[in-house]
């Protein structure tokens, strides 16, 4: 997968979404369209995919879908328990870094990869609010695939918000966002087709 295959014309216009207490940027078409089958599969095969376990409670669980971490080499990250190195970029999480970085006028030296196989994967309620990631933390989240519901939920006031991410979008969150709302993915029966999901992140290591 070439970079200069995302450099097509296609339309590209990002939502404000109305939340209090975040700043969420929601661009539909964020990939051209034409292009997404092809950057999923090329995806699919060049990561490599490990299934993460969770020890809750003095048990052991496989966490319910497949992940990755890659990343700049100091960029190592505490997730649910777990420390993640990196692994070094491969060429097309490259590209789409850089994309990404273009579009919020941020820079990142991570990313975590989710692979949701089906609508029994998801993500439980969460906030990116490690402290290496800083108070106000910028994060790119670009979705391929199938449809699935980003679920928020207000710490304080309790309200919820849906927001379905399409197949060739992009998510910036940003400002508030993580220290106000919690968000997951909700799993679905309906839902057979995998996901992946990349958020590109930028971590403050001492
Ligand atoms: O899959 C998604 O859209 C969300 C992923 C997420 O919240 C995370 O990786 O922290
Ligand atoms: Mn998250």
């Amino acid at each position: 997968m070439q970079q200069s295959l995302f450099e097509s014309q296609y339309d590209n216009t990002p939502i404000q979404l109305d939340m209090p207490d975040a700043d969420l940027k929601y661009y539909p078409n964020f990939m051209p369209p034409e292009q997404t089958k092809a950057i999923m599969q090329s995806l699919q095969e060049s990561i490599t995919w490990r299934q993460e376990q969770i020890r809750l409670y003095g048990k052991t669980f496989d966490v319910p879908r497949l992940q990755a971490w890659y990343g700049d080499a100091q960029a190592s990250y505490q997730y649910s328990n777990l420390t993640m190195q990196p692994l070094p970029w491969n060429p097309i999480l490259l590209a789409l870094k850089h994309k990404c970085e273009e579009a919020c006028n941020s820079r990142f030296n991570s990313v975590l990869a989710n692979f949701y196989r089906h609508g029994q994967d998801g993500m439980g309620r969460h906030a990116d609010n490690e402290p290496e990631l800083g108070r106000q933390p910028v994060i790119a989240s670009l979705s391929f695939g199938a449809t699935r519901n980003l679920d928020f939920y207000h710490n304080q006031n309790k309200s919820k918000s849906r927001l379905p991410l399409a197949d060739g979008s992009l998510l910036i969150m940003q400002g508030r966002t993580q220290m106000c709302w919690q968000h997951g993915i909700a799993k679905s029966k309906k839902i057979l087709a995998p996901r992946i999901n990349l958020t590109f992140r930028y971590i403050h290591n001492k």
